[in-house]
């Protein structure tokens, strides 16, 4: 599958804009085939974006179950002799697809895209109506997991049910995503492949192509700036060489065009589709992450995607403000903590030089209760696992001609330490590498070093570490020891590069102390600060990622004051003081 791209041959035609929505209370819109005919007493929704927090209404914020979204679109009589698909970039946490009453199709998981070929039941030149149903429900067997918990006691009314969910973001739902028409000939290219790496003063590109159909002549060029190839090829697979390449990085965020065409046999083009790529290599060696065979230092934040109003949406302006705050405090790096982030987030690193740990949506397979087994049967099982490899390779298909991309993360804080968690991250491990052998993968963990059973099959070790906050809390002068300790002990068992992917302090904005206490400005910098002192003097530490770049939203919770508050910005995106602090730092060369 291919990013929706306008060109000589490719229409795009996108269905944001406001569409009708219902929440299906009883659970009756498919028993009463709400898709057969248009949705009655709907309210408007905005596509994308979630439903959650756009009304007064808290039934709406809160809603567990199946909500129903429709427009009605028109397609020009010229998409007749074309193949249409409807794409999604994302719809949470599942979806059915119906174009004109006619099941077009299903998706799992609220964090990847899907498209359908759906020529067969649009009608062109004429008014079609598309109806979504979409399920927030979490299971034990979805990614992110989570349990719907029934209540039967005296204490709740009968019916009462909760969402339960053991990761620390709010349960956004909806179309949170661009929804897509695409209208390509009838014969195209279907997907392109792309690794790279360097060779003496060559830069390396290996390519491969699929199109819909055998005997079609394929073109591929790559050129730079001004349109001249600087090399070709009219092999389906093959390996080029670029002499004297601009290698990308973050300080040098260089992309090349590799433009595939297919002829007829007349020589008349068919289709085009052009794929930014950018020349690198990532590997990690001795203790170090390499880019380009040189060592590289992480800095930069766990993120989320996430604003107030609009949720989990994604938007332009949030994107390039995220951007500008990355380059503005001196950050290289960040995780899609903990999900896959929009197609356009990916692309716009690639342009910006931003480096992604590129995580699934797999946060929250832990429990409270430490007694208590997940990784078994009817808990966190091989139905998840098929989930979990399944998502894997969508994340994989999508994102890996990303230069961006360094890394995949396997999972946030799972119940690592159990013994069901071995054959479980064994296996996950193994098919990333099969699926890509070129980038190094992760697990971030928050179990002990000396009993995780998942460490061991990644290439750099990933810890999440709340000294002074979650540990001994207000005790700041304990974080030099615990760290240092715990890091040299991770090091010792695993002998691989660490990145701490979470530290950090809830601050209020606007409260302060001196000396600092818990939830005040001061607090968060000192915290900082010191686990800082510790990541210097320690070689094998490889990268430092703030828990979190912005203030999010979570559930409601005794611990939490509307929302996360770890964030080094406001959910607005202003900076609190330890921003000044960070930028200090990490704009000064490490
Ligand atoms: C964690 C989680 C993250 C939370 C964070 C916190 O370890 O990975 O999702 O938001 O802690 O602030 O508690």
């Amino acid at each position: 599958m291919l990013f929706p791209q306008e060109n000589e041959t490719r229409e795009v035609k996108d269905l944001s804009g406001i569409w009708q929505f219902k929440l299906d209370e009883h659970s009756e819109g498919y028993n009463k085939e709400w898709f057969k005919q248009p949705l009655r007493e709907t309210i408007p929704m905005p596509v994308p974006s979630s439903y959650n927090e756009m009304t007064q209404d808290p039934k709406i914020r809160d809603f567990v179950g199946d909500v129903w979204y429709e427009r009605s679109f028109f397609i020009p009589e010229s998409w007749g002799n074309k193949t249409v698909y409807i794409y999604f970039g994302s719809a949470t946490h599942r979806a059915h697809v119906y174009i004109n009453g006619e099941d077009v199709t299903t998706h799992e998981g609220g964090f990847l895209p899907f498209q359908a070929d759906i020529s067969n039941v649009v009608k062109p030149g004429r008014e079609n109506r598309i109806t979504v149903a979409l399920n927030n429900v979490l299971t034990s067997h979805s990614l992110p997991p989570g349990e719907l918990i029934e209540y039967n006691d005296d204490n709740h009314p009968k019916g009462f049910k909760v969402q339960k969910i053991e990761f620390d973001f709010f349960n956004y739902a909806g179309i949170h995503r661009p929804v897509k028409l695409i209208a390509l000939p009838q014969k195209h290219i279907t997907g392109i492949t792309v690794t790279t790496d360097i060779s003496d003063e060559f830069g390396i590109v290996n390519y491969s192509i699929t199109t819909t159909d055998k005997n079609l002549r394929i073109e591929i060029q790559i050129y730079s700036d001004n349109n001249n190839p600087i090399a070709k090829s009219t092999e389906n697979r093959e390996t080029l060489k670029i002499p004297n390449p601009i290698l990308w990085s973050p300080d040098n965020p260089f992309l090349y065009t590799l433009m595939a065409r297919i002829t007829d046999m007349n020589d008349q083009c068919i289709d085009i589709y052009r794929l930014p790529i950018g020349i690198r290599t990532v590997a990690v060696e001795n203790g170090n992450l390499l880019l380009n065979g040189e060592p590289i230092y992480l800095k930069g934040f766990g993120m989320h995607e996430d604003m107030d109003i609009k949720g989990k949406v994604f938007d332009y302006a949030i994107l390039v403000k995220n951007f500008n705050l990355l380059k503005w405090i001196g950050a290289n790096s960040i995780r899609t903590s903990h999900y896959p982030y929009s197609e356009e987030f990916m692309y716009y690193a690639d342009q910006q030089g931003i480096l992604v740990i590129d995580e699934l949506p797999a946060s929250g397979m832990n429990t409270e209760n430490k007694d208590e087994k997940i990784f078994t049967k009817g808990i966190i099982d091989g139905e998840t696992l098929k989930n979990h490899l399944h998502t894997l390779e969508e994340l994989i298909v999508r994102d890996k001609n990303h230069p961006s991309v360094i890394m995949w993360s396997i999972a946030n804080e799972a119940a690592t330490y159990e013994e069901g968690a071995k054959e479980y991250f064994s296996t996950l491990s193994k098919r990333a590498r099969e699926l890509d052998p070129t980038r190094p993968i992760t697990i971030v963990e928050n179990s002990s070093y000396d009993t995780t059973q998942a460490s061991q099959y990644v290439d750099v070790v990933s810890i999440n570490r709340y000294f002074s906050w979650y540990e001994d809390p207000g005790h700041l002068e304990l974080i030099e020891y615990q760290l240092e300790r715990d890091l040299k002990n991770w090091y010792g068992r695993f002998k691989k590069p660490i990145i701490v992917t979470e530290y950090g302090a809830d601050a209020i904005s606007g409260f302060h102390s001196d000396p600092p206490v818990m939830f005040t400005e001061e607090y968060q910098i000192e915290l900082l600060k010191r686990y800082h002192m510790v990541f210097d003097r320690l070689n094998f530490v490889i990268g430092e990622h703030v828990w979190n770049f912005a203030d999010f939203m979570t559930k409601q919770s005794i611990t939490r004051v509307n929302g996360n508050r770890k964030g080094i910005f406001t959910r607005q995106r202003q900076p609190k003081s330890a921003a000044f602090y960070l930028k200090d730092r990490w704009k000064k060369e490490k």
